[in-house]
């Protein structure tokens, strides 16, 4: 008999700018990622300040479901998704983000793709903002450096809310907000990267400009659960942080203290906000120790307080070690790499392979904030082969999710109040750390390639009616 809820929100996650193509139609601006080039595990990719025509750019057609989302949206219905994690393109709605009225071409295509999950049954989970910062943002204000683009993001809100009311109900505010404390989040989260050419593993960047960043899209993100509440009080708004678990690499003092540091920093100081209401006791050591001093403006306290959200999500795929000692061995990761494990396994792109780490994680955020959880990334990334015979056999990929399922129940045994779980990139879609299509994650094979060939047909893998059995199970059967 499961022990999840009966509404258990089983699905899958996508990203706007990871799958959707079709970067310039209908009235559509450029964002942040359609600036930036393909790249691999060992070369990274590149954000360029204009469209060079000698290179790729792996989001201009990505798996191009903006014109395959019905084809799309039935395979995961076939599978049983209760709910479909998306997120709007914000340039799709206000092409330079700028905008005094919104592009209808845009809310039109949003409509329809909701109207096809409702008459699938399938409930939209939407992340307003998921890496895709329109560019003209960053060249106009450094990204979410300026506060001016907090006026921008609310009003681009308050258009979502008002056209989709009646038809979205769960909504998220950032992706991986928390992502904008590493170097890494300059490209992804916050945009502040302007005049910027090269690779995205690089920044110049200051704490200062990073934390200041943070700030605005805090209060952003508070003026809009406030208003979101006041307005609809039938949505549900949730956070998102990427949560990179950290384990102190020994019980040395040391390892343990350095690893409460990094914990604070990359997994809770976000989050801590946005669903405590306040700035974090230990935020003002932080801040001094990086050179970081907050400006801030009357009022903008109140609010951080007034926006709480009603639950915590999360994206996890591996866990990582913090060590005092410089020399200890690495490992890689999503946001930012750690000490490697002697005791996990990775992935081919090294990130390591924790699913007890999952069921330690769901137990330490629900002990800390008390509110419904649920995780909305997890997976694997691996490279597919198509036998002869046509079948992908991804048992690797089953593996994965299996135990982090097995994990996951565990936890809701241990008494965390768990919502729903949406696996990343349910249908392949383009690696947002790398600019790949050879990572891929999905139940759903896409004949697309990183020399940007393809026909962009669609398979099922192994894995789909794998999943399909464990939806239809409500989780009681793995094998
Ligand atoms: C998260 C992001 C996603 C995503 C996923 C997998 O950090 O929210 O957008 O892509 O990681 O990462 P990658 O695509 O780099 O393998």
């Amino acid at each position: 008999m499961s022990v999840l809820r009966k509404d258990f929100l089983w699905g899958g996650a996508t990203a706007a700018n990871q799958f959707e193509g079709a970067w310039d139609v209908d009235g559509k601006g450029p964002s942040v990622p359609d600036m930036c080039t393909n790249g691999s595990h060992t070369s990274p990719k590149w954000v360029t300040t204009a469209i060079r025509p000698d290179r790729l750019y792996p989001s201009h057609e990505a798996i191009d479901f903006y014109h395959h989302y019905e084809e799309d949206i039935a395979l995961f219905a076939e599978m049983g998704f209760k709910c479909f994690r998306m997120s709007i393109n914000w340039t799709r709605i206000f092409p330079t983000g700028m905008e005094e009225e919104p592009n209808e071409k845009g809310l039109a295509f949003y409509d329809r793709v909701f109207d096809c999950c409702k008459k699938h049954g399938i409930e939209p989970l939407v992340t307003i903002s998921h890496y895709e910062l329109p560019y003209a943002l960053v060249e106009r204000y450094n990204g979410w450096a300026g506060r001016e683009v907090i006026d921008c993001f609310v009003r681009y809100c308050k258009v979502l809310f008002e056209r989709y009311k009646d038809k979205v109900k769960y909504w998220l505010t950032f992706n991986e907000i928390n992502s904008g404390t590493m170097p890494m989040g300059d490209f992804l989260c916050t945009g502040i990267i302007r005049g910027y050419e090269g690779p995205v593993t690089q920044s110049d960047n200051k704490d200062q400009t990073r934390f200041q960043a943070l700030h605005h899209m805090f209060v952003a993100s508070a003026t809009v659960v406030k208003y979101a509440h006041e307005h609809y009080p039938q949505f549900q708004m949730g956070n998102m942080i990427c949560f990179i678990t950290s384990y102190a690499y020994t019980c040395n003092p040391d390892d343990v203290l350095k690893n409460q540091a990094q914990m604070r920093r990359m997994n809770w100081y976000c989050s801590d906000v946005q669903v405590r209401g306040e700035y974090p006791s230990y935020a003002k050591r932080l801040w001094e120790e990086n050179g970081v001093e907050l400006k801030m403006e009357p009022g903008d306290l109140e609010l951080l307080k007034e926006g709480t959200v009603d639950f915590y999500t999360f994206s996890y795929y591996m866990s990582n070690c913090t060590s005092a000692d410089p020399n200890a061995a690495q490992s890689a990761g999503n946001i930012a790499g750690g000490a490697k494990n002697p005791y996990l396994p990775a992935s081919d792109w090294g990130w390591q392979i924790d699913p007890k780490g999952l069921r330690y994680t769901l137990n330490e955020i629900y002990d800390r904030y008390r509110i419904p959880l649920m995780v909305v990334e997890n997976g694997l990334g691996a490279r597919d082969e198509i036998e002869p015979d046509g079948t992908i056999n991804d048992d690797y990929r089953i593996d994965y999710l299996r135990q982090h399922i097995e994990q996951m129940i565990e936890a809701v045994k241990d008494g965390v109040d768990l919502m729903g779980y949406t696996p990343w990139g349910c249908i392949d879609l383009v690696s947002a750390s790398t600019g790949e299509m050879a990572k891929r994650y999905g139940f759903i094979y896409v004949e697309k390639y990183d020399d940007g060939t393809g026909t962009l047909a669609r398979r099922k893998k192994k894995s789909f009616d794998w999943y399909k059995k464990v939806i239809a199970t409500n989780g009681d059967d793995l094998a």
